[in-house]
């Protein structure tokens, strides 16, 4: 485990890795620690499927990388998946100063929505203070002129992703496959604002632990309003 106390904080970066299957995880990963430590591949399954946890000294930081398997993984369920996710504390702590979502730049789905959806709940309210979006495949938008910030214009307004680009600062940065070491340090850039503007504060094991927990309990409440419907119904039935 990489383990962190308030001294090492400003030298270190610790980042987890979230998104959908084959958006460019592994590789944004690889770009930042500066060597191949993720497997990448272009395939119809999900190469990830552990959370991996990869250090590298770079840029004078000491820069720690969790990856995660992607959301919408072939082989693993929702709820296997949600456990994967939550080992990225096993990995880390006291926490992590970035949450990097990662994004291919496209025509936004059903499927992309269900996938934001799942991780502002995973990680809670608290997952906006520390959020960094992050667009791949951006060879696209070059293709049409485009620029990342008319794209993010085109995000319906109304969308889990354009709320949560809006309620984490806008904080989002395009970074493709080639990605220049200027690029990167822009990306570390944007890290070290997070840390200034949280005050030397992780996102935490504990505030996870505590999403987790009001998660638990709005299943909890969900299933025992489920169970009241059917007895209210059965002493209805009683009665008539
Ligand atoms: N054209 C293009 N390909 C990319 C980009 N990022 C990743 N890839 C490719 O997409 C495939 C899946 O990438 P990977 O990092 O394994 O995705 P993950 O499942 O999200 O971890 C690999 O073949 C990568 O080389 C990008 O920005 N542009
Ligand atoms: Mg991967």
């Amino acid at each position: 485990m990489a383990a962190s106390s308030e001294l090492d904080y400003d030298n270190k970066v610790q980042i987890v890795l979230i998104g959908k299957t084959q958006v460019g995880k592994s590789t944004i990963g690889n770009i930042i620690l500066g060597f191949h430590a993720f497997d990448t591949k272009l395939s119809a399954a999900s190469v990830t499927s552990k959370t991996e946890c990869k250090e590298n000294d770079r840029f004078g930081k000491q820069l720690v990388v969790v990856d995660t398997p992607g959301f919408f993984h072939t082989e693993l369920t929702e709820e296997e998946l949600r456990n994967e996710y939550c080992k990225w504390s096993e990995h880390i702590s006291p926490g992590i100063q970035a949450i990097v979502l990662v994004i291919q730049a496209e025509r936004f789905t059903e499927e992309d929505e269900k996938t934001f959806k799942f991780f502002k709940t995973l990680f809670g309210d608290n997952l906006k203070d520390y959020l960094i979006v992050v667009f791949t495949h951006i060879c696209r938008l070059e293709d049409q002129h485009m620029s990342i910030d008319q794209f993010v214009e085109t995000i319906d307004k109304s969308s889990n992703l354009q709320k949560l680009i809006c309620k984490s600062n806008k904080r989002y940065i395009a970074l493709g496959n080639t990605a220049s070491e200027e690029e990167v340090q822009n990306l570390l850039g944007m890290i070290e604002e997070i840390k200034e503007v949280n005050g030397g504060k992780y996102y935490s094991n504990e505030l996870f632990k505590r999403a987790q927990e009001v998660n638990s309990n709005s299943i909890g409440s969900r299933i025992s309003g489920i169970c009241t419907g059917i007895l209210n119904w059965g002493s209805k039935k009683l009665s008539n």
